[in-house]
């Protein structure tokens, strides 16, 4: 029978790292309940190769559109190397779903200081469901590396005053 021993300094260590944790789980917890943010996920499938061809996701149906019950649903193509439309504009602190589907490849939607971030994985349509609080002009960027032109790879997102 022998003992395990640990040493003294890998023992607080180890409670630093469960402390560590606790806290990153705690962090993440909390937004996730308390401030609404998490990751989208929205399983629904689509064939990249003919998005254009007819549908929602044809080039005639891109774009704003306001719903019967006041909220707005944007309907956008990802591709090399850029979001189509490539200006977009909604109303502030009025709910917008973002529905999002990538030409060809791996591609992300985010806007900064905002939920809207997304994977836009090649064969599925992503759904995004926001409400920008503050008015004014926000880039809306490429955040998965997709080629050469990644980094030009963005749209405007105009927020207008809207309702009060
Ligand atoms: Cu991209």
């Amino acid at each position: 029978m022998s003992m395990i021993h640990i040493d003294p300094l890998e023992k607080r260590w180890l409670w630093a790292i469960g402390g560590m944790l606790a806290i990153f789980w705690g962090v993440q917890i909390y937004y996730a309940a308390a401030e609404n943010m998490h990751p989208p996920s929205n399983v629904e499938v689509i064939d990249s190769a003919k998005l254009h061809l007819s549908g929602e996701f044809a080039e005639d149906n891109l774009g704003v559109k306001k719903e019967a019950d006041g909220s707005y649903t944007v309907t956008m193509v990802a591709a090399r190397y850029g979001f189509y439309p490539q200006e977009i504009e909604v109303p502030a602190k009025t709910p917008v779903k973002l529905r999002i589907a990538s030409f060809d490849v791996l591609h992300g939607v985010h806007v900064p200081f905002s939920n809207m971030n997304t994977m836009v994985v090649p064969g599925y349509v992503s759904e995004v469901h926001t409400e920008f609080q503050t008015p004014g002009s926000f880039p809306m960027i490429c955040n998965e590396y997709c080629g050469l032109g990644h980094d030009y790879m963005y749209s405007k997102l105009h927020v207008t005053a809207g309702k009060s």
